[in-house]
This record gives C-alpha cells, sequence and structure tokens, in this order.
C-alpha cells in the first residue's frame, strides 16, 4: 500500500460536515471514524494516493460521507444502535429472506406493502426486492441498467412510496434488501450521457478506448457473461469516438473505478439510499470492479480494496446496514468477499456452489458434488454469513463447479459432467425437467465445449407437470400426473430442506413458495424473447396463492411442506447460520448433513429408496450400528437404527432429549 506522505485533516473534514449535530454524536463519530480510519485510508490510498490532489480528495469524501451521516434519520440511528448490540441478528435460524421483483409480486411498490401479510405468514424478515431504481428506457436487464440511483422507476412509485414501503416493512420486522448496481450504469444516465456530449470528466467515468487494440489484449483473457446475446466485453457508441467497456449487455457501461470520483460518487450514492431506509444492499456483480490485463478482470486484489473501504464508509455513517456479495464465482474466490477481523468487507455472500452443486445432485443422482462442495466451504469470521438458495431470477451457473466437478477425472471429465447436467435441465433432453439453457438454445459460452447456465422455475426443473395434458393424451396424462407430480414437489423440498439447514440465511424466490412454473409468455415480448432467464420471472400466481392451505393441490404441499420446515428451523438453534456444520458418510445418493453433535439431516438425492445407520448422538464418529435415539424434527416421531428415504425423501432429525 501507498501511504500518504503529506498529514491528512480527514477527522475535522468529517466533523465540519455536521456542526449542527449535538457533541454526542459528534463524538460518537469521531469514534467510529477512529475504528475505520486505519482500514479506509490505506485503502484509498493504496487505490488512487499516487493521483494528483489525493488529500484533497480524501477530505471531500470524508466531508460527504459526514454530510450524510448527519442527514441520517433518527429511526434508522436508532436501528442502527440496535444492529450493534446485537450484530449476528441476521444469523439467527429464524432469519429468512424473500426475493421477488417489485412489479410481478406486487404491481407498484404500494402493491408489495400489500403483500406483507404473506410475507409475515411465511416468517420472512428480509426483502430482496430486484432493481426499483429508474432504469434505462427501453430494454433494460430487469433494471440492471440504472439511469438514476435517486429515483424510484416511476412506473413502480415515487420515492415516497419507497420511504413508505420502507417504514411499513420495518414496522413489520423485514429488512429491504435493494441492489446496488455498482459495476455499471445505464448507457443513459447522466454521467453516460454527459461523457457522450463530451464532457471529459465524465468521459473519464468509463473505460473508454479509441480503437481495438486494447480491448482485442484484454479480450484474449476475458470471459463473457451473455455470449450469445451480447457477445464480447466492448461495444462500439460512435459519439464517444470508440469502444466502450460493457461486461454485460451493450448498453451497461463499466465504471472505471481506477478513477477516484467514480468510488466517490458511488459510495455517496450509497448512503443517500440507506438513508431512505434500504438495510441491506446486494453488491451486482462485484467480482467484476476492476481490470486487470492478462487477467478474466474478476476478483481482482484491488475489487476487494474498494469494497473494504466501502464497507469502512458504511461503518461510519449507517452501521446498521449489511453488505452482500454477488459475485457468482468458484468457491475458492468466495471466502475474500467476507475480508478479515483487519479489514472487513461483505457481511453476506451468495453461495451459488451450493446451490448449483444442489441441482448438480438432483440430475446426477447422487451428492457427491454437494460433499465436495461443502467440504471446500470454510468456516466464516464472526457476523457474517452464506446466503443460500434454490432459486434467483438469474440462471444456474455450472461453471462455479469446476472445481468439484473434477476432484476425481480432472478438467475434461468436470466439463463433460457439467455439460450433462446443463443437458438434464435444457428441457429436451428427455427428463423430468422443463427448463432451458440461456437463449433457449445450446451451450452458450465462451468455451463451447463448457456447459452456461440454465433456466426455468424451481417447480419445472424438478419436473412439474403442467396442469393441462399438453402433448399427452388425456387419459395418460391423468394416470401420470399424481406420481410425477408428487415426486416433483419432493424435489422441489428436498432442495427447500437443503438451503434451509446448510447454514447461511435462506433466501425464497418468489413463486417457488407456490410451486409456480415457467413462464413462457417472455418469448412473445421481444424486449425480453433473447433473454430466457425471463422464463423464471413470473408474475405472482394470485389463483395458487388463494390454494395455498389446500393439500390437494401442487401450490399447497408445496407451501404447507416449506412452512412445516421453517417452523422447525425456527425453533433449532443448530441450524443458526453459524452453527457448526459437518458431512457424514452416507449411500452415494444421500447428503447427510451434521449440524453440530445434535441435529442430522438426510436427504436422498435419487429416485430410488434409501437406508441409512443413525449414529448416536453426539458421537457421530461411532461405528455404524450403534442405535441413538433421534426425534423427526417435522413430525416427532422417534427415529433410531436404521431409517429408509423414499426416492427424493428428506429426513430432519434432533437428537432426542
Ligand atoms: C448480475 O448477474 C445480475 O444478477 C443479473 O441479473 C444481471 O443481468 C447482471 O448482473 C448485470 O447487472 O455476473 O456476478 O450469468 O449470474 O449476469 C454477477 C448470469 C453476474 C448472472 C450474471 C450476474
Amino acid at each position: 500500500m501507498t501511504e500518504m506522505s503529506q498529514p491528512l485533516p480527514p477527522l475535522p473534514s468529517l466533523l465540519a460536515a455536521m456542526p449542527a449535530l449535538p457533541a454526542a454524536r459528534r463524538a460518537e463519530f469521531a469514534r467510529r471514524y477512529g475504528e475505520q480510519e486505519g482500514v479506509l485510508h490505506q485503502r484509498l490510498s493504496g487505490l488512487y494516493g499516487q493521483q494528483p490532489g489525493f488529500a484533497q480528495w480524501y477530505a471531500g469524501l470524508l466531508a460527504q460521507v459526514g454530510r450524510l451521516a448527519a442527514a441520517r434519520p433518527a429511526e434508522l440511528q436508532a436501528q442502527d444502535a440496535q444492529r450493534l448490540a446485537r450484530p449476528d441478528w441476521f444469523q439467527h435460524q429464524s432469519m429468512l429472506g424473500y426475493c421477488a421483483y417489485a412489479d410481478r409480486f406486487g404491481g407498484t411498490l404500494s402493491g408489495v406493502a400489500g403483500r406483507i401479510p404473506h410475507l409475515r405468514e411465511l416468517g420472512v424478515r428480509y426483502l430482496h426486492l430486484l432493481p426499483f431504481l429508474r432504469p434505462r428506457a427501453g430494454e433494460n436487464d430487469g433494471g440492471f441498467a440504472v439511469a438514476s440511483f435517486d429515483d424510484v422507476d416511476p412506473r413502480l412509485g415515487g420515492n415516497a412510496d419507497l420511504d413508505a414501503l420502507t417504514a411499513q416493512l420495518r414496522a413489520a420486522g423485514i429488512s429491504l434488501c435493494s441492489d446496488f448496481i455498482l459495476n455499471h450504469v445505464a448507457d443513459d444516465h447522466p454521467w453516460a450521457k454527459g461523457a457522450r456530449h463530451g464532457d471529459a470528466a465524465l468521459r473519464g467515468y468509463f473505460h473508454v478506448f479509441p480503437d481495438r487494440s486494447a480491448p482485442d489484449r484484454y479480450e484474449q483473457t476475458l470471459g463473457q457473461v451473455f455470449p450469445q446475446v451480447a457477445p464480447g466485453n466492448f461495444s462500439h457508441v460512435e459519439e464517444m469516438g470508440g469502444w466502450v467497456w460493457t461486461t454485460f449487455y451493450p448498453y451497461q457501461w463499466d465504471l472505471n473505478y481506477a478513477n477516484p470520483a467514480v468510488f466517490a460518487e458511488m459510495a455517496a450514492a450509497l448512503l443517500r439510499l440507506a438513508n431512505r431506509g434500504i438495510e441491506v444492499f446486494r453488491l451486482d456483480s462485484t467480482a467484476f470492479l476492476w481490470k486487470r490485463e492478462g487477467t478474466n478482470c474478476m476478483n481482482q486484489p484491488e475489487a476487494h480494496a474498494l469494497l473494504q473501504a466501502l464497507r469502512a464508509i458504511v461503518a461510519i455513517a449507517a452501521p446498521g446496514v449489511l453488505l452482500k456479495a454477488e459475485a457468482i464465482v468458484p468457491m475458492r474466490e468466495l471466502p475474500a468477499y467476507f475480508g478479515d477481523a483487519a479489514a472487513p468487507e461483505c457481511h453476506i455472500a451468495y453461495h451459488s456452489s451450493l446451490m448449483a452443486a444442489g441441482w448438480g445432485a438432483l440430475a446426477e443422482q447422487e451428492a457427491s458434488l454437494l460433499r465436495a462442495v461443502l467440504a471446500r466451504t470454510p468456516g466464516l469470521p464472526p457476523h457474517t454469513s452464506w446466503l443460500s438458495y434454490v432459486r434467483c431470477h438469474d440462471d444456474i451457473g455450472w461453471n462455479v463447479l469446476r472445481a468439484e466437478a473434477g476432484e476425481e477425472g480432472g478438467p475434461e471429465h468436470a466439463r463433460a459432467r457439467l455439460a450433462a447436467i446443463a443437458n438434464f435441465y435444457s428441457g429436451t433432453a428427455g427428463t423430468y425437467a422443463d427448463g432451458a439453457l440461456p437463449g433457449g438454445a445450446a451451450f452458450q459460452s465462451s468455451d463451447p465445449t463448457a456447459a452456461h447456465g440454465s433456466n426455468g422455475m424451481a417447480a419445472s426443473l424438478a419436473g412439474l407437470p403442467a396442469p393441462g395434458p399438453g402433448q399427452l393424451p388425456a387419459q395418460e396424462y391423468v394416470r401420470q400426473k399424481d406420481a410425477r407430480q408428487e415426486a416433483a414437489l419432493r424435489r422441489v423440498l428436498l432442495l427447500h430442506g437443503l438451503a434451509l439447514s446448510a447454514g447461511a440465511l435462506p433466501v425464497l424466490y418468489m413463486g417457488d413458495e407456490l410451486a409456480q412454473r415457467n413462464d413462457d409468455s417472455y418469448r412473445a415480448r421481444p424486449e425480453h424473447a433473447m433473454d430466457s432467464r425471463w422464463l423464471q420471472r413470473p408474475v405472482f400466481d394470485e389463483h395458487a396463492f388463494a390454494q395455498r392451505h389446500d393439500p390437494s393441490t401442487p401450490a399447497g404441499v408445496a407451501y404447507g411442506g416449506l412452512r412445516a420446515l421453517l417452523a422447525a428451523r425456527t425453533r433449532l438453534d443448530a441450524l443458526a447460520a453459524g452453527a457448526p456444520r459437518s458431512v457424514l458418510a452416507s449411500a452415494p445418493a444421500v447428503l447427510a448433513l451434521a449440524r453440530g453433535p445434535r441435529f442430522l439431516a438426510l436427504f436422498n438425492f435419487s429416485g430410488t429408496a434409501q437406508q441409512h445407520t443413525l449414529p448416536q448422538p453426539g458421537v457421530h464418529a461411532a461405528p455404524p450400528g450403534i442405535p441413538g435415539e433421534w426425534r423427526d424434527s417435522l413430525t416427532g416421531q422417534a427415529r433410531s437404527g436404521v431409517v429408509e428415504l423414499a426416492p427424493w425423501a428428506m429426513l430432519w432429525l434432533e437428537a432426542a432429549p
């Protein structure tokens, strides 16, 4: 790290910004700054210290942080204090998340507020609403192309509706999580517009190249996220007189974090949103923030330095707020997103390997991918948590599993194995799964031999038949339907059971609680037709919702099953995010996941019944056959010795008292 040669006046600049505050609050900010100063200054001077005017820039940044800290509403300050007193609040086993698009869930933000009773019935305490800020005009990647960080999408309401929603959620004990799309802005964001019109300072917010020479060099080692619909990582923009870095769609312009002005703007944008009552920020595409020639420009050390600096700023100005890393990267790259005790980074990170391995285990009818992922999943620093999930709005990316899939057999084997899994879920392989690869076509990846990802709602991927006869003759359909339905719903619950017991903050994806199926209607919408991720972005199914307490319906089975798991989970301390986790020996098709000595979850990933010999409680190393007394956490039934797991069934067992 480069150290500054000149002395800095950061604390005065922070405090000068808040002259009207009572002495006690000023002292509190001075204390918080004192705690964060080391990391904040070191990280930012490491990134920007060589640039002329760094000292003034840093003082200006602190003044801005001070102004936003001073402007934090009293009720949010009170919440900050509560969170600081219980920094493990989000690790509790009663913590449950829910993720939805605002328009698809409630129509508008006030419509979302109208869904609070549903969220409460489920026990949701954390609501991730997918992007709801004003997006680009026209196509906008589901809102992931942001045109203003300060305005709600007018189609969803206004800023007053957001303020009202956060207040209502807070009153209901639900934290609002918002995407913070910090890697890129829309090509019609004022910064991009200004740059197009020749503003040199704003041009510096982006990565712009006059000709192909640098882009061609970078491309040699870059991957591609949307290789079919948005090939390449650079887009030619006439008005810019060259090529703009666009990792995702051409209308999403990557921000240039080598420019300190970008960092300062984005830090302020985040704090302004935090002051509106957003409690968790999903830091979108965190892996891509820093570019380095000769690499894939992901997970660079500077990206971590940026996130650590951002964390320090949040800790000064909005210390109750959580940061969540959305880094869809291999397991070995993930722990860094939590930082360490000296320099914490994000509080939460998506465990996409666990999610993908669950689907992989279903396809392979054996759990070795899951065992490999769990073996590589390290313990975490205090007051941090994995995020577990079954489905989300994106595709299931298989390539994060390359290392685990190649543990035996090497990289070629891994490729073939993941391609076979992707094929299983392609919707064209004659399996039960009804899904699609991105674009609905063959494997898409910059690596033509690799599997890129699969799309579909959980229930469809798990094989839930359509309510009508579809291709089958009606009689045949009726004969087959019940068995297929039952098996599919077991598979949906199996994966949810894993997400709920894995030791993480689980986030349900809207519609999965009701076993909602794929939404094919996107194919008819020109702005969505090319992106098959819309398959899993249906409108909330009111009809299924009305059936949720009726166990004769698929929605009722899914909902009832999920609620039983959730009720048990809330009771079981062993299922808290930070509680210990281990994997016991079992048949290949079975995952035997122990949480401490007194809880054991058994999952059968195959269509064949399996047996498992229960260990003596507290002595997992005990030789098989020693009977222990266990109790089924869902039914209360006593269990010991050899238990049988029906196809795709699971058992949650707690040591009998
Ligand atoms: C994120 O995702 C979002 O979740 C996507 O919905 C957006 O399209 C994208 O960013 C751009 O904002 O690379 O590490 O493979 O997993 O696009 C983050 C598809 C990402 C997603 C990928 C992604």
